[in-house]
């Protein structure tokens, strides 16, 4: 197989059949997420677990890159705006194969490449330094710009939060995408209604966001981010109105923090997770339990 076949999405024939690697691929990450949470007995496990659905449709179903060859210069990036959900990234790096399974058990350690905040010149993989929130949509933008000046058919995905809707910077950045027409640029935000304060609408309410996101001149779509198929759905709906319109594009995602672990979806203080010992494998054994059982669902 050459580099550029590599760079091809795989998706098995049939509809079923690839919402059924994607399925397989989020319970996978979010066992990986739990063992990494356990390394350091605390972190950001709720955001990651919500969003696993989100990153197996990017890097199992959508995302042109080469697992070997990270800095491919044909692949599409995936701008981790939010650095405090790379644990959530690394999970999805080592399911697509540019991470070891093995290497996770380093995550948070000195030397480790799996730093807590994600780093770009630590992890392959890692597009930009997150966490400084509200910075990478401006930094998609300037890549999409970038990227089609140079003739280059790569797209731009940018993760963001329901809290850097918050940022001024956030909106102008949508604004300049719009204007640029970057049919390159995908957002996709998790609006798992939640930030460090406290609730999002409590915090500072960003709700109409679909409104928001189309009076900047995005084409936006808002669905379960914990459905796979909804999410498959709307990524194709995205490419396709993207290369029609030559608009940007933006995914609002509704997550459950926690998703899959109902001990976790039920914690009260979930920004940041403090979880017991004797917790983990509770963990685990309901996520493998609640896996199990939609197993008979999906045939
Ligand atoms: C510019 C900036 N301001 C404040 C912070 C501190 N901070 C870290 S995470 C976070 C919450 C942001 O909201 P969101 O990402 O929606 O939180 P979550 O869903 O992870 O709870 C804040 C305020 C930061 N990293 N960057
Ligand atoms: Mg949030």
């Amino acid at each position: 197989m050459n580099d550029m076949a590599l760079l091809d999405p795989v998706r098995p024939a049939g509809a079923e059949a690839r919402l059924q690697r994607i399925r397989e691929g989020a319970y996978r990450m979010r066992h990986h997420m739990l063992d990494m949470g356990e390394v350091q007995g605390q972190g950001y496990v709720g955001q990651a677990l919500g969003v696993a659905d989100m990153l197996a449709v990017t890097y199992l179903d959508q995302l042109r890159f080469a697992p070997s060859d990270p800095d491919h210069p044909d692949r599409d990036r995936f701008l981790l705006s939010t650095g405090h959900y790379a644990i959530g990234l690394y999970a999805a790096l080592a399911e697509a194969g540019t991470l070891a399974v093995e290497e996770l058990q380093t995550y948070g350690s000195d030397d480790s490449r799996l730093p807590m905040s994600g780093m770009a010149s630590y992890t392959p993989g890692m597009e930009i330094s997150g966490g400084s929130l509200g910075h990478g949509l401006g930094v998609a933008v300037g890549m999409a710009l970038g990227l089609r000046h140079q003739g280059s058919t790569s797209r731009i995905f940018n993760f963001l939060s329901d809290g850097e809707l918050d940022e001024g910077s956030t909106w102008e950045a949508a604004m300049g995408a719009h204007h640029h027409r970057l049919g390159n640029l995908l957002a996709m935000v998790d609006m798992n209604a939640l930030q460090a304060d406290g609730k999002t609408e409590t915090v500072l309410s960003i709700e109409p966001a679909h409104e928001k996101w189309a009076a900047c001149g995005w084409f936006v779509q808002r669905v379960d981010g914990n459905d796979i198929g909804a999410l498959v759905e709307a990524f194709d709906k995205a490419a396709a109105a993207a290369a029609a319109e030559g608009q940007p594009t933006v995914i609002l995602c509704d997550t459950q923090i926690g998703a899959g672990v109902p001990l976790l979806e039920q914690r009260e203080k979930a920004h940041f997770m403090r979880i017991n010992e004797d917790e983990w494998q509770v963990c685990r054994e309901q996520l493998t339990a609640g896996h199990d059982a939609t197993q008979g669902e999906h045939g």
